[in-house]
């Protein structure tokens, strides 16, 4: 069974043009023109673009004494839904559980998936096993390792675990990962403001303004450059983390930054002289910026300074926010956006000509797939690549609302944005799982993508401490690139 994609345009992150696509058990096997195939996809008017990649979910995660709503199959339709074929989530292990003993949790969890992911792995705690673990994790294909430096008393790592973790990621080739806030300033403005009274859901972007984590992002930078790692950097959020990750890759150091959708098109206002439910539903870490950090984003992301755009897809329904009544600390930190990333950046970024569209590719996709080593099996179009594609109408519209979201969360943060840009078809490895707005996803169908160390993390120490990793042969993921 082949299916040919026609009379579209192609745009990938660095070309646009007019071919037909073929598919063939799942792969791109011919780009054209005059293609012919047993199923014929109409793309008239569209762009044919690789599917999305979110770098950064957390699906049905324990946290915070709950768990995060949306599952895999959940979480994996949503993506589908708004044009993202595959999702990188984090496997946490509680602290004192074994690395390998979390990884077959998320495993389980997995299986339902409707389309392909992968995981990175947190580190919670430091040990031993952890050290010996991290080899296993690497060899089953998991090559990128979380750092919390914030939730102090829970998931934090102090400095001097970091320092360890990130050396031993340089041994094993693996790319570190951090959370930047600073855990203990956090703790101690939060333990203030309850002191004086400061109960709502509004304190909790007071207990962790911009310059927690622009410290954070700085410090850890540092650290990875003494451990001879590239660092990436998780929802980065505001002009301080920006300007650290700008000032390193000016001196040579490699370091990726992660705005989120919500940070790039909500603000702080979402906090203020609102209902409590309101403005508890968009509590989330790092908390949403006033302008001048949105613009500062957004420039990073067409000037290259910032890599990609991920959600932190992390639902909590109502009812789980409610358990911080009286105590913002224990309001559920998440918010979602899995199905809104790529209407709401196409939106507000192609849209407004922010973005071209070929950078809109490369952050939501490409950037990843190679950051990650997967290029170019994922977040390519090109003859042998994955067939995760999105066939883009730039015409289609629609208003988002919880009530038509495939999330299965009691409201959406993102409700009332009119978008103009959605899927007409997703394909996930060949299967057609959006069509014309009807969801047609196929749970089980994702599989786990293992993942290699990459070019960037292998041998390539940054500035100063050359001598911690000896380069070693590299070994790319995917098909010899043909055809382009
Ligand atoms: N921040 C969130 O808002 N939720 C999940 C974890 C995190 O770091
Ligand atoms: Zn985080
Ligand atoms: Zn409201
Ligand atoms: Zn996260």
């Amino acid at each position: 069974m082949s299916t040919v994609i026609r009379n579209g345009t192609i745009v990938t992150a660095d070309l646009t043009y007019k071919a037909d696509v073929l598919i063939e058990d799942g792969r791109i096997a011919a780009i054209g023109t005059g293609l012919v195939g047993d199923e014929v996809l109409d793309a008239t008017g569209c762009y044919v673009m690789p599917g999305g990649i979110d770098p950064h979910t957390h699906l049905e995660m324990p946290f915070m004494g709950t768990y995060s709503s949306d599952d895999f199959e959940i979480g994996t339709r949503a993506a589908l839904a708004g044009g993202t074929t595959m999702v990188v989530d984090f496997a946490l292990p509680s602290p004192g559980q074994g690395l390998m003993d979390a990884l077959k949790m998320w495993d389980n969890k997995s299986t339902r998936a409707n389309c392909d992911y992968s995981f990175h792995m947190a580190i919670t705690w430091w040990g031993e096993q952890v050290f010996d673990e991290m080899a296993e994790v690497v060899g089953r294909g998991i090559t990128t390792f979380k750092h919390f430096m914030a939730y102090k008393g829970a998931l934090m790592v102090n400095d001097d675990e970091l320092f360890a973790s990130f050396r031993r990621c340089a041994d094993l080739g693996a790319i570190p990962m951090v959370h930047a806030e600073n855990g203990d300033v956090v703790a101690e403005l939060s333990a203030r403001l309850l002191a004086e009274g400061n109960t709502g859901p509004e304190a909790h972007a007071y207990s962790r303004p911009s310059q927690v984590e622009g410290e954070a992002t700085n410090r850890a930078i540092m650290i990875a450059d003494m451990a001879g790692v590239p660092l990436y950097v998780v929802h980065t959020s505001c002009e301080e983390a920006h300007e650290a990750i700008r000032r390193a890759r000016m001196n040579g150091k490699r370091v990726w930054g992660e705005p989120l959708i919500q940070h790039l098109t909500l603000d702080e206002s979402e906090y203020f002289d609102k209902d409590w439910d309101h403005a508890a539903r968009r509590v989330m870490s790092p908390p949403f910026r006033n302008k001048k950090h949105q613009d500062s984003l957004w420039a990073g992301l067409s000037g290259g300074t910032l890599s990609c755009v991920a959600t932190d897809h992390c639902a909590f329904s109502t009812e789980q926010k409610r358990y911080g009544v009286g105590d913002f600390t224990k309001i559920p930190n998440g918010t979602g956006g899995l199905e809104d990333r790529m209407p709401m950046l196409w939106t507000y970024g192609v849209g407004t000509g922010r973005l071209t569209m070929n950078e809109f590719v490369a952050v939501t996709s490409t950037n990843i797939a190679k950051i990650l080593n997967m290029y170019p099996t994922k977040g390519a179009v090109l003859v042998g690549a994955d067939a995760d594609l999105v066939v883009w109408d730039p015409e289609a519209r629609k208003t988002i609302s919880a009530t038509s979201q495939q999330s299965g969360i009691d409201y959406n943060v993102f409700e009332g944005k009119e978008v103009k840009g959605l899927p007409r078809y997703t394909l996930s490895r060949g299967l057609v799982s959006v069509a014309e707005g009807k969801v047609c996803t196929q749970e089980g169908h994702g599989r786990f993508v293992a993942r290699k160390p990459g070019e960037e993390a292998v041998g390539r120490a940054l500035s100063t401490w050359k001598a911690l990793t000896a380069p070693r042969p590299v070994e790319r993921s995917g098909i010899p690139a043909s055809g382009v």
